[in-house]
């Protein structure tokens, strides 16, 4: 992982390193006598600054991750095989990792975000833990299967989008007759980064279900809040933004002509104790692009993840077309700019860190 960090101070400068001790430089032998230096540096565990400067603090963003997609049709057959090899319950998690090329063996598609397809089969529990990262499902395939989050049980059902923040007990279960496969993210990169991250295992399967399907949906996202209760509002408190829900909203956005000549008709998932990002270091969005949409180009600091939930379209990234179907993933480095087509009506899922960058004072976009 380290030697692919750009400007990684010990590295030896491109510039310098092969230029040898000798005068032969151009420099009146001044880079023997610097290159003498470097190494009597590092010996005190230090590093000349000038040398790695153009890395560290480049003119604006290159991103080390690339533009890359997974075809459902073509991975959930290999996701299936898994199935026959390992239990959820063995596995903790049933879950082929989705590795961005640039990145391989990192577990990461971009710098700062996990991504994975989980599969649970009829009958399976994924038994219950908690850990520091957050997590969301956007639920690719099959219907039935549950979450619960401490302690509320939600029914799942594709496109559904369900929140597992930091901390928080769930376990997943299978009760219905089919496969169930979602794709997990999780800021899995982002708290080992700050080295944060704490795994609590339970010795029970299963946690007490307390609270029913959609309780938390009715209870905070109908427009009025319980009164008189304190709770924290830096993160959302619905467990389950059913796409049942959210898909009329973007024909209501689309019909009234609400259309982001970038995005599409675009609806933010929110937090509906203050109107902020779900959770504070990851945000999604749902877009809905009308038929024959071709969509200007836009850049952004933070890398994308998209799935597409309905129709087909492509998207231009990075000198690549990404051709896209239903439960397809793809992802859009940071800062490269991209644009979207869609010959038919179709609906893109997408989420990254853009709250935790916004959090920061770090956020940018343009055209
Ligand atoms: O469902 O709890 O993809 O803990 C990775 C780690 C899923 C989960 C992942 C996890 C989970």
């Amino acid at each position: 992982g380290r030697a692919l960090q750009p400007g990684r101070p010990g590295r030896k400068p491109k510039s310098e390193a092969k230029s040898g001790a000798k005068s032969k430089d151009g420099n009146g032998g001044r880079n023997g006598d610097r290159q003498a230096y470097y190494e009597r540096l590092s010996k005190y565990d230090m590093a000349p600054l000038w040398v790695v400067l153009k890395d560290i603090i480049p003119d604006e963003p290159k991103s080390v991750c690339v533009p890359a997609i997974w075809h459902f049709k073509e991975v959930k057959p290999i996701v299936m095989e898994a199935g026959q090899l390992i239990s959820a319950k063995e596995a903790t998690r049933r879950v082929i990792v989705l590795e961005n090329p640039a990145l391989r063996g990192q577990s990461r598609i971009t710098q700062t975000l996990y991504a994975g397809l989980q599969l649970i089969l009829p009958g399976e529990i994924a038994p219950v833990h908690r850990h520091s990262p957050s997590a969301i499902r956007f639920i690719l395939e099959g219907e039935g299967a549950y979450t619960q989050v401490e302690g509320e049980k939600t029914i799942m059902a594709p496109g559904d989008f369900v929140l597992t923040p930091n901390w928080c007990a769930h376990d997943h279960g299978n009760t219905s007759k089919q496969p169930m496969i979602w794709l997990d993210v999780l800021d899995v990169p982002t708290v080992n980064f700050f080295e944060t991250c704490f795994y609590k295992h339970y010795d029970t399967e299963k946690q007490n279900t307390r609270l029913d399907h959609e309780d938390s949906l009715l209870r905070y996202g109908s427009g009025v809040l319980p009164d008189g209760i304190e709770m924290p509002k830096h993160l959302s408190p619905i467990v389950n933004y059913p796409y049942r829900r959210m898909r009329p909203i973007l024909d209501r956005l689309a019909r009234a002509g609400d259309i982001d000549p970038r995005h599409g008709a675009r609806i933010r998932y929110a937090n509906p104790l203050n109107g902020g990002w779900v959770m504070p270091t990851m945000g999604a969005h749902l877009s809905l692009l009308p038929k024959n949409f071709k969509g200007k180009p836009y850049r952004s600091t933070d890398s994308t993840i998209f799935v597409c939930v309905e129709g087909r379209g492509a998207t231009r990234v990075g000198g690549k077309t990404l051709e896209w179907g239903p439960r397809d993933v793809f992802v859009v480095p940071s800062w490269q700019s991209y644009s979207h087509v869609a010959g038919q009506e179709s609906v893109l899922f997408s989420i990254s860190d853009r709250p935790a960058q916004e959090a920061l004072g770090l956020w940018r976009e343009s055209e």
